[in-house]
């Protein structure tokens, strides 16, 4: 399948760290209607039971808005939920085993920290190209930097859309602009914020602004 370069302008990977009293899924809600354009549910820490659970109640909202749903590397919830695909890391035989088990027209991402994990995600057969850490991010602490030069090797070599990840906010977003990335993939610009809908809708705008559109 292939994947429109637009989908990763704004693309959420969630956290429920900082919830408090909110449901996930109106979270999600209200980011969709603010602009995301695609969605990865991130879960660390739970069994594949309660992972699924949280998965059928995300799919829900983005069925009904129509924005893409990928599970963080979790091939057999993406499989049960009916996901529209998975994100998995660097390692030949998830990429074959995801493809081999979700089929060729289920999405699937992976993340690459240089040009040669980039050329081989795509060799492998990635719809998109997850690239960072861009900036600082104390959101994932083993996350290993990767330089905007190296950044823009990728994406001048690579065909898939490349997203970039890894400390983003609207204070550096700009930054980005000249790596040319088809957008930006955000966990605490948004799920960190006090108003998730407003971060959403100014990171769009932002987003727009740094790809050229
Ligand atoms: N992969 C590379 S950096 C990162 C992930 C999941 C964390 C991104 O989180 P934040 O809060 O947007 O820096
Ligand atoms: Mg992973």
């Amino acid at each position: 399948m292939k994947l429109d370069k637009k989908s990763m302008l704004l693309y959420a990977v969630t956290d429920r760290s900082w919830l408090g009293e909110n449901k996930l899924e109106d979270q999600v809600e209200e980011i969709i209607k603010s602009g995301v354009t695609f969605l990865q549910l991130r879960e660390k820490n739970v069994t594949d039971e309660e992972f699924l659970e949280i998965a059928k109640k995300i799919k829900a909202v983005t069925d009904k808005y129509n924005v893409p749903f990928v599970i963080n590397d979790n091939i057999w919830v993406a499989k049960e939920v009916d996901a529209d695909g998975v994100h998995i890391g660097q390692s030949d035989m998830e990429a074959k085993k995801a493809r081999e088990i979700l089929g060729d027209n289920k999405i699937i991402g992976i993340s690459a920290g240089n040009l040669e994990e980039a050329v081989a995600a795509q060799k492998n057969g990635a719809n998109y190209i997850g690239i960072g850490a861009m900036f600082h991010t104390d959101t994932k602490t083993d996350a290993t930097a990767i330089t905007f030069e190296e950044a823009k090797k990728i994406t001048s070599t690579v065909d898939i859309p490349v997203v970039a990840i890894g400390g983003i906010s609207k204070d550096n977003i700009m930054k980005l602009k000249g790596t040319g990335v088809d957008g930006i993939a955000v966990i605490s610009a948004i799920f960190a914020q006090e108003n998730v809908g407003e971060a959403a809708k100014e990171l769009l705008s932002l987003s727009k602004e740094m790809v050229g559109e």
